[in-house]
Formats: C-alpha cells, structure tokens, sequence
C-alpha cells in the first residue's frame, strides 16, 4: 500500500520531580531517578526539583537552596542527559502555582483529607501544626504534572495515589471547562518501586526519617554505608533467601543488592546457600558502595561547577514556554482572561 499514511506512535511526555526536603536516599534513586534515566531516550522527559513542595514543613532557607542544588546535580550525575531532558527547579517557573490556585477550586476537601502521605505525616501534629500547604501538597503535584501535558509520571509506590488524584482533577477539569489536560498514567518499577527502611521492614526508607541508619544518602562516605547496613535490622533464622512474607528485612537487602549489581534476586540468593548473613551483608555493602562512587564523584564536581546553574537557568527557561501555553489555554477556558 504505497500511498497508505504512516501513523506514529505519539512519543510520551514523561514529568517527575523529587522535593529538595533533605539529602537524597537510595529509596529516592532506586524508585525513582534511575528509573527515568533508563526511560529517557524512549521519551520526551521533564525532570523537576520541587522546591516547593519541601516548604510544606519547616525547613531553613539555606538548607533548602543547598539540597536544590544536591538534588539537581544527583539527576545529572545519575544520567539524565540535559541535552535531551529538560531539568529544571519548580519556582523559577511561577505558572506552577498560578495552576495551582485554580485546581484547588476544583478540588474537594475530603480528597485531599484521604491521602495516606498526608495522614503519615499529620499523625503525630496537633491541627494547629499542621499548614494548609501540607495538605495542598497533591493539588501543587497536579499543577506540576498537568502544565506540561505528561502522558506518563514515572514515581516510587508511595506516590501513586497522588498521581491518581491528579488523574481525577484532570478529567473534571475537562469535564466542566472542555479538554485541556492529558491525564497522565503513573508509572511504577516492578523493582524497587517501594525500598524500605533499614531499621524497620515496615516503613519505606525516607530522607526526613529522624534516625540516620534508617537510611542510606547517595552521598554518604563508604563506612558510613558498611556501617549502616551492618547495622540494618534482619529477621530471624540465618539463611539468605527473598520471602517478603516471613523475611522482609532480608527482601529488601535483596532487592538493593540486585538493583546496585544488575543481578536477578534468584542468581544472588543462590551464592549465598549456606553462607549466612554476615557474608550477604558484607558483599551488599561493597555493592552499594562501588555503585554508588561514580555517581558521588560526579555529583562532587558539579556542586562546585557554573554547569549546573547553567543547565537549570536553560531548563526553566523551556519548561516556562510548555507551562505558559497551557496556562493561557486554562484562563481562556475558566474566564480568566475578561479583556
Ligand atoms: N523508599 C522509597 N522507595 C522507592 N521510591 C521512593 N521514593 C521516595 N522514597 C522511596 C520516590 O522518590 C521520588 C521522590 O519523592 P519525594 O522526595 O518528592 O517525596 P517522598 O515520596 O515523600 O520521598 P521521601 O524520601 O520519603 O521524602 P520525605 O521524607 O521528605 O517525605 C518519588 O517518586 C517517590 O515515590
């Protein structure tokens, strides 16, 4: 059929961002950045550090202005080609929040109420300690996602449900004022979609955790990581073999074993018959360590580069052109626009 028209496949717009809330974690690599650095050429992505997000709870200005900076360098040293990505920090592009305001017109109060990310970090706070901003959260998610039209929002387990409310707020948007946004898909790894803490199986690892060993920083020095993860709690019994059910302290050693040496579970499980945990630990350490040098190295040079800056100031300034055309489409359709 010579004369027959070609249809091609749209290639996906791919949004994700990491808030700048502490020291990034193995958690916050494995679920989420190294993910999009294998996605990347298949995609059209845009890669955010949410700032503001991270001023949902109490944070100091220049603790906040140097993680920006540490989470954007961990993008680039992981892989994210700024050539092809567009990497950028959220505030440097207001429509952000301009979106923002009028999705939360739209958005239900009990909504937001459910969100399990909220009723985590609320539990402990009397209602006077707890921002609207907090709450908000999601709303501020959705803006991000829905200003660049993304088809797919590549993030750990835990940030599912958000992407699913911003799903819901797109199609009422569209509903009430006319097509407007795409409605984005999540998209979760099947692997290391949710790592967890070290110090309990039953929380996932976070960089706000109050207990240090519960976590392992991207840049934390190599005996800092063979003594954490010495220290990592495991169940009981000796032998090394992955069964979440009844051994999940040990199914999450095995999974950041396997995501940090490219290896199958079964093939890493199988070389330690006999041997025990204290070898499996020893050797899960040097894996972490050797995957992680390369990328601390880079990180290193880049904090004391103009490069960074340099590749934020030009990523915002096309993230800016994206978020602008959709934001005039939505104060044209809502009635923004009176002259
Ligand atoms: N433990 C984890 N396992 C897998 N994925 C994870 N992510 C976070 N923790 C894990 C993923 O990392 C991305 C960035 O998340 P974020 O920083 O914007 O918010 P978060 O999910 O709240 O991450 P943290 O580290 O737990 O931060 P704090 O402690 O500040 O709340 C998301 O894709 C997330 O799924």
């Amino acid at each position: 059929m010579p004369n027959e028209p070609k249809t091609q496949a749209k290639t996906p717009r791919v949004f994700s961002g990491i808030q700048p809330s502490g020291q990034l974690t193995i958690g916050n690599y494995l679920g989420a950045i190294r993910n999009w650095v294998a996605g990347q050429f298949k995609s059209d992505p845009i890669f955010c550090v949410v700032n503001q997000h991270a001023i949902t709870v109490r944070i100091d200005p220049n603790e906040l202005r140097r993680n920006t900076l540490h989470v954007a360098a961990a993008y680039i040293a992981a892989g994210i080609d700024p050539r092809h990505s567009i990497v950028f920090v959220q505030s440097d592009v207001t429509e952000h929040t301009e979106l923002t305001w009028i999705l939360n017109t739209i958005t239900y109060y009990g909504e937001l109420h459910r969100m399990t990310q909220f009723k985590d970090k609320t539990s402990k706070l009397k209602q006077d300690a707890i921002s609207a901003g907090l709450l908000n959260y999601p709303v501020l998610m959705a803006a991000d996602i829905l200003l660049y039209q993304a088809d797919q929002v590549p993030v750990g387990e835990d940030q599912k449900q958000h992407v699913e409310l911003c799903r819901d707020i797109a199609i009422r948007f569209n509903h009430h004022f006319g097509e407007t946004f795409v409605v984005p898909e999540p998209v979760i790894a099947k692997v290391g979609k949710r790592i967890m803490a070290l110090d309990d199986p039953t929380r996932k690892m976070a960089k706000s955790s109050d207990n240090p060993g519960s976590y392992i920083l991207l840049t934390d020095e190599p005996d800092t990581i063979r003594k954490k993860i010495r220290k990592a709690v495991t169940d009981s019994g000796s032998e090394v073999v992955y069964d979440p059910k009844h051994k999940p302290a040990l199914a999450n050693l095995l999974t950041i074993y396997s995501l940090f040496s490219d290896e199958e579970i079964p093939a890493v499980q199988e070389r330690y018959v006999g041997k025990g945990y204290g070898a499996f630990k020893t050797d899960l350490a040097e894996a972490v360590v050797a995957g992680l040098a390369p990328l601390q190295a880079r990180m290193a040079e880049l904090m004391e580069s103009a490069e960074l800056t340099s590749v934020l100031t030009e990523g915002a300034d096309r993230a800016r052109v994206i978020a602008r055309k959709t934001m005039d489409a939505v104060n044209d359709r809502v009635g923004m626009n009176w002259k």
